[in-house]
């Protein structure tokens, strides 16, 4: 991964934006996506990536080359490259860097102006998995979100939108309660306890930030949940399921997720 441009303001005049969920590399999923979009909004340029995209940039490039989708912006998740992500962001601090034409990995934390809206965006979250990864070659320390991080986030004020790849801790979302309340898939007491911390990081953020919208990935469900102070979560599901793509008016900070069915449809009619 090699840096071609950096940024340290992101502004753009988007009303209306793609967001995704976890991706978990699926090139085939991202090509469905890729096919549909065009159709469902074809006004939208700007993907959002809620992280777990773990993907060569040049992929994305090759991807949506026949689409009006002009750039692709990475808030990064736990499943990375890491190794190659950390050392780009180091070389230019608090910058967004440009890794291929059109991906570009956002710092941590990142401020951006998109349709005149202000938004957070914080990567990063614990590895539920991790006793089955190989640090350095399919886990990284890098991964986690630090007091450093949320420190930033935090000194940057208020914003309208939030993005993550972390769910906050006292999300609304009841289909995320219930999955951290049950532990289905059997994640070890040390993994979850890291993976609370980690959550609790976000959510020393988010109540600080304030956004009207929170929009996350990680969790693996499409839902969403309003707090009682009125303040909107969303989590998006992964590649292949409910939810992986959102539609989101910046004027309204209102989503659209169009169901798989039509995603599908859309896909094959180009
Ligand atoms: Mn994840």
């Amino acid at each position: 991964m090699r840096a071609r441009e950096h940024a340290s303001a992101i502004v753009l005049p988007d009303q209306r934006v793609a967001v995704c969920g976890d991706w978990h590399g699926n090139q085939g999923w991202a090509r469905m996506i890729s096919r549909a979009l065009p159709h469902l909004a074809p006004d939208v340029s700007t993907i959002l990536h809620l992280g777990d995209w773990w993907m060569p940039p040049g992929a994305v490039d090759e991807i949506f080359a026949e689409t009006p989708i002009t750039r692709f912006y990475l808030v990064a998740g736990n499943h990375e490259q890491w190794d190659e992500i950390t050392p780009v962001l180091d070389k230019h601090p608090g910058e967004a860097v440009q890794v291929s034409e059109l991906t570009w990995i956002l710092p941590r934390p990142a401020r951006l102006t998109i349709g005149g809206r202000s938004v957070l965006a914080l990567g990063g979250a614990s590895s539920v998995d991790r006793e089955s990864r190989q640090e350095g070659q399919t886990w990284w320390p890098d991964e986690a979100i630090t007091d450093e991080h949320v420190a930033a986030a935090i000194a940057g004020g208020s914003a309208d939108l939030m993005l993550t790849h972390e769910s906050p801790g006292n999300t609304p979302v009841r289909p995320v309660q219930k999955i951290l309340r049950t532990n289905p898939h059997w994640f070890t007491k040390t993994a979850l306890e890291a993976s609370a911390a980690s959550r609790a990081k976000v959510s020393e953020v988010w109540d600080a930030v304030r956004p009207e919208l929170l929009a996350h990935g990680h969790m693996h469900v499409g839902a969403g949940g309003k707090t009682a102070d009125g303040r909107r979560v969303a989590s998006l599901g992964r590649e292949g399921h409910e939810w992986n793509l959102g539609i989101l008016d910046m004027e309204t900070l209102r989503m659209a997720t169009p169901s798989l069915a039509i995603i599908r449809g859309m896909a094959e009619q180009s």
